[in-house]
């Protein structure tokens, strides 16, 4: 079963996406792969067209581990979010054949099923903590159970996440004093007008410097976060050991991580509860699995990144992984944009707070190409920046 063709796709239902589909020499055998880098995806589509298609052709397409060896090892550049990503396209239309070819799902392969579905949160953004309360109200209603809460703080601007899509917003301010003081208010706030049981976390986003992290964290302790997600930068990560020793509340992080050797300080020296890996990102389900199988030793559980910035290739290769394994803690549910719905079919559903796929083979998503080029590539969607009131950058 030899790999006959490699083709890139970049489209835009409402979000760009680059999508990568294997042909194979067996009629009707071929998968589908996501290798979208939000704001960087042109750079991943030469990657794979222009140096990573024309090695693969005539090569076996199952051999996925060999392949994935041959294109991170055997071709001396490896690592990096455009190599990284492009990686995973390739590994994931790889299991996508691997599963059609066998009549199974990935998750089957990878060990069948350890749960009914996968535990899903909800982003519940507002701009003050009655906006959030009642998102997080109609989402209890709609099933979910647990919820990530991000808010606007006053003085500085916006901070709720889906405000940077308005682009009259760039550059945002944003400074960590009044941000650090406006987080235990929301959250003892919602704790006031919600009770104990929704289970909230909150995304730091990288914005914090340790003593700073370690102060937020001890701050939000008494309200019980289901995590606090990247309280630090990603180059300083193992600074995590000075908010460890201030507080027990549960750490999550990773989704800038390109491969299990970013993860392994945090993993080993037991730093973090959750690792936020995305499959996108980090070479695919081949290397999410070796991670999962690290991060279980050590117990720490499984958060895969789920953006609206990735496509629904990789939320179900999440859902997948998070199907067979047994360290699975929670997964970052998504609303995609309506259009596309139009593009992908067989995209995770929802109920009761579960994430779940079917049981078709492979990854079960199958892509309409007709409907995929009525949405052609958008320049421009690039991530906002934050400055502080000086006018110095900060990390957004
Ligand atoms: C999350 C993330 C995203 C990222 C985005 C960057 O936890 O979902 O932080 O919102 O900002 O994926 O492209
Ligand atoms: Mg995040």
């Amino acid at each position: 079963m030899n790999i006959t063709d490699v083709q890139v796709f970049v489209t835009c239902p409402g979000r760009n996406y680059v999508l990568v589909k294997i042909i194979t020499d067996q009629p009707g055998l071929y998968g589908w792969g996501d290798a979208t880098l939000n704001g960087r995806e042109l750079a991943v589509a030469s990657a794979l067209r222009d140096h990573i298609a024309p090695l693969l052709i005539g090569r076996d397409a199952g051999r996925i581990e060999d392949t994935w060896q041959f294109l991170f090892r055997g071709t001396y550049w490896r690592g990096g979010p455009v190599l990284m990503t492009a990686l995973a396209g390739i590994d994931l239309a790889l299991w996508d054949i691997k599963g059609k070819q066998a009549g199974l799902p990935v998750y089957a392969l990878l060990g069948g099923p350890t749960r009914a579905g996968a535990l899903a949160y909800r982003h519940c953004d507002g701009r003050d903590a009655a906006e959030i309360a009642d998102n997080i109200r109609a989402a209890q209603a709609a099933g979910y159970t647990v919820f990530r809460a991000q808010v606007d703080v006053p003085g500085t601007a916006h901070f709720a996440d889906a405000t940077w899509l308005d682009r009259t917003t760039y550059p945002q301010p944003f400074e960590t004093t009044p941000y650090l003081r406006a987080m235990p208010r929301l959250f003892e706030a919602l704790r006031r007008d919600l009770g104990d049981a929704p289970e909230i976390l909150h995304d730091v986003h990288e914005r914090l410097t340790p003593i700073q992290a370690a102060r937020l964290a001890a701050d939000l302790e008494p309200y019980r976060p289901f995590f606090l997600e990247d309280p630090v930068r990603p180059e300083q990560a193992t600074s995590l050991h000075l908010v460890r020793q201030h507080s027990t509340t549960p750490l999550a992080m990773g989704e800038l991580f390109h491969h299990r050797w970013d993860c392994l300080p945090l993993i080993t020296q037991q730093l973090i509860d959750f690792i936020r890996v995305d499959i996108a990102h980090i070479g695919g389900i081949s290397e999410a699995r070796k991670i999962a199988a690290i991060a279980e030793a050590y117990h720490v559980q499984m958060a895969f990144h789920g953006p609206p910035d990735v496509a629904p290739i990789t939320h179900a290769a999440n859902v997948h992984v998070d199907m067979a394994i047994a360290n699975f803690g929670v997964q970052e549910s998504s609303v995609f944009p309506p259009q596309v719905a139009e593009v992908f079919t067989g995209i995770p559903t929802l109920a009761e707070g579960l994430l779940r796929v079917s049981a078709a083979p492979g990854l079960g998503i199958e892509v309409d190409e007709a409907a995929l080029a009525r949405y052609p590539y958008q320049p421009g969607e690039y991530l906002p920046t934050l400055r502080r009131a000086d006018g110095s950058v900060q990390d957004w």
